[in-house]
């Protein structure tokens, strides 16, 4: 049977209690985008303003790292964002025959 004093969280013993709940964030994602040898810079320019919102003077900055660097973040989002921001750029680079890779990793 339940309702007794053992079920209340003090165990019936009167000692108050407080019960924090935690709030769990949901996870974040990374998307990265990849350095290559043959997508043009300009492109890569235009899919930053394009799919993550950037100024073009942002855009620029940003392609020159990955060009750089070899790989940069360039957002994070929820895994739903992160997945359609990936599949987006992937189908335009696809489209116009570019080999330009963008993938997501959990932040
Ligand atoms: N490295 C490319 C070039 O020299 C430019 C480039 C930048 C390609 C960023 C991909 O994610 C990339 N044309």
């Amino acid at each position: 049977m339940s309702g007794g004093d053992g079920d209340r969280p003090d165990g019936g013993t009167g000692v108050i209690t407080k019960t924090r709940s935690k709030t769990e964030r949901p996870p974040l994602y990374k998307v990265l985008l990849l350095n290559d040898d043959y997508t043009p810079m300009e492109f890569v320019v235009h899919i930053l303003e394009r799919f993550f919102g950037m100024t073009h003077a942002q855009a620029f900055e940003v392609m020159l790292v990955v060009h750089k660097k070899g790989v940069a973040v360039v957002g994070v989002f929820s895994h739903e964002v992160a997945e359609t921001k990936v599949a987006q750029v992937m189908d335009f680079a696809r489209r116009h025959q570019h080999p330009l890779q963008c993938t997501m990793e959990k932040e």
